[in-house]
């Protein structure tokens, strides 16, 4: 592809939907994260590309590198699928791994339906790859299984093996992770199932599993197909197989998926995952480009919950800081704020006090007909996206979706929250996370207000940034 990436990234600059500081795809469409890697110290992000339609289809591998985690740089796409190859049909979800020195992925190639892992090796810049011309690594899938799928991978090292899970569906029990040793990357020896679902909570085919330890505990993330949503299981890893002891979602909003993460040099966990689109066909392909990466959240084990926050490096982005403090907050009463903003970050902590509900509402027009409220429901513990009514566009998406939230010790509710164009992604209390999607369609859809509900709220303080663009000159 000769475009300039840029070129590509100002044309749809001035769309009002399309985020300043997430990454995006230069145009057309992207999803899931892929090879995520700290590779001599920039973080290089991967993921899955048409780059011709801002539909799915068939399916390169994007390429970004970054210094600081928050600004990119387009680099060329690094797998193309081959004509002659065994990824004919799609170069699918995958991992990047340092092995002796050599960046190597390992992702699923797709050909007349058969998924298959493959293997290719890059240069020290991770611009050229080379397929390996043994691909595909593993043949088929093990014998005996009734399989619904073999795709994608998730890789580790212990002592001189490399041990690679693979996504899969065990017809009529659940879904999997089916194991395999390597000391080459190239000749792969079947374990067994690293575990295995029972078909109810955790749905029937794994995707994008990644399994990795964190303070002490071991944690596998999937994206069961069925369930539409990222899940995490927490548990103890002995003898090549997982028990998991707890089980959660990864993010509440709905609209996050295929989440995939990365240990980098400071030994943080870091995670991405795909926000989709929640509009339809027609309007992606009048957009030009689909699908956007959440922010770099940093991750935490804490008793057996996965915690997740904001990566720190993304106060770079902040503008001049705006604050407000101690707000009563009338029953059924708006307090409206002189803040206005589709590309800012906010920090509130409120007092729910005898209130039912309370929080913050954005991108709302002058008279409220569009509005998405972001808050906190007494009764059920919830921290709510309520975009039933975000958008006059009778076309996307509309619902309202929750997580349960612990207060803080002190009875506060935190809600720390990035704006983002058609973006929101909230972090409340350190405890919950929810990632959407808003479409309004009203320029003037920009004010921000505190509400309460059933009974009267206290605001503690509110801190307000405008957020930068993490592209030169767009
Ligand atoms: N996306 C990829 C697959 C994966 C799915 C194909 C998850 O490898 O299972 O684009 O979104």
């Amino acid at each position: 592809m000769n475009v300039d990436p840029l070129a590509l990234r100002r044309r749809l600059a001035g769309d009002p939907h399309r985020p300043i500081y997430h990454f995006t795809p230069p145009a057309n469409w992207m999803n899931d994260p892929n090879g995520l890697i700290q590779w001599k110290g920039r973080y290089h992000l991967f993921y899955q590309h048409n780059p011709s339609e801002p539909v799915w289809g068939k399916i390169a591998w994007g390429h970004a590198v970054s210094d600081d985690l928050v600004h990119w740089q387009d680099l060329p796409i690094a797998l193309w699928p081959d004509e002659n190859g065994p990824d004919r049909d799609g170069c699918w979800s995958g991992y990047a791994v340092d092995h002796e020195g050599t960046p190597a992925l390992l992702y699923t190639g797709l050909r007349a339906g058969e998924q298959r892992p493959c293997l290719a090796t890059g240069d020290d810049e991770l611009i050229t790859w080379r397929k390996h011309p043994g691909n595909p690594v593993i043949a088929a899938p093990p014998d005996g299984l009734k399989l619904l799928g073999f795709r994608d991978h998730t890789l580790w090292r212990e002592g001189d093996d490399w041990l690679q899970g693979i996504g899969s569906g065990i017809e009529g029990t659940g879904g999997t992770v089916l194991l395999y040793r390597s000391r080459d990357l190239r000749e792969w020896e079947y374990l067994g199932p690293l575990t295995t679902g029972d078909g109810q909570t955790t749905g029937n085919m794994w995707e994008c599993p990644d399994f990795f330890e964190l303070d002490g505990r071991h944690v596998l993330v999937i994206s069961p197909v069925s369930l539409r949503k990222a899940i995490y299981l927490v548990g103890t890893y002995s003898n090549r197989r997982f028990t998991p002891e707890a089980e959660g979602t990864v993010d509440f909003g709905g609209c996050l998926y295929a989440p995939l993460t990365m240990r980098d040099e400071q030994g943080r966990r870091l995670m991405w995952g795909w926000l989709w689109e929640g509009r339809d066909e027609q309007a992606q392909r009048a957009a030009g480009w689909a699908g956007v990466m959440s922010l770099p959240r940093v991750l935490q084990v804490e008793g057996d919950q996965l915690r997740a926050a904001p990566a720190p490096e993304l106060e770079a982005l902040r503008g001049e800081q705006r604050s407000w403090q101690h707000l009563p907050i009338t029953d059924d009463a708006p307090l409206v704020l002189d803040l206005h903003g589709d590309a800012i970050e906010l920090i509130a902590r409120f007092d729910p006090a005898s209130a039912a509900q309370c929080g913050l509402i954005v991108r709302c027009a002058p008279g409220g007909e569009e509005q998405t409220v972001i808050g906190y429901d007494n009764d059920s513990r919830q921290v709510f996206v309520d975009r039933t009514r975000s958008s006059l566009d009778p076309t996307v998406e509309r619902d309202l979706r929750g997580g349960i939230c612990q207060l803080g010790r002190d009875g506060l509710l935190t809600l720390r929250v990035f704006l983002d164009r058609s973006v929101i992604e909230v972090f409340a209390n350190h405890t919950t996370c929810l990632a959407s999607r808003i479409y309004p369609t009203r320029h003037d859809s920009q004010s921000v207000r505190l509400f309460a509900r059933g009974g009267p709220a206290h605001l503690v303080s509110l801190d307000a940034w405008p957020m930068r663009s993490i592209w030169p000159d767009s």
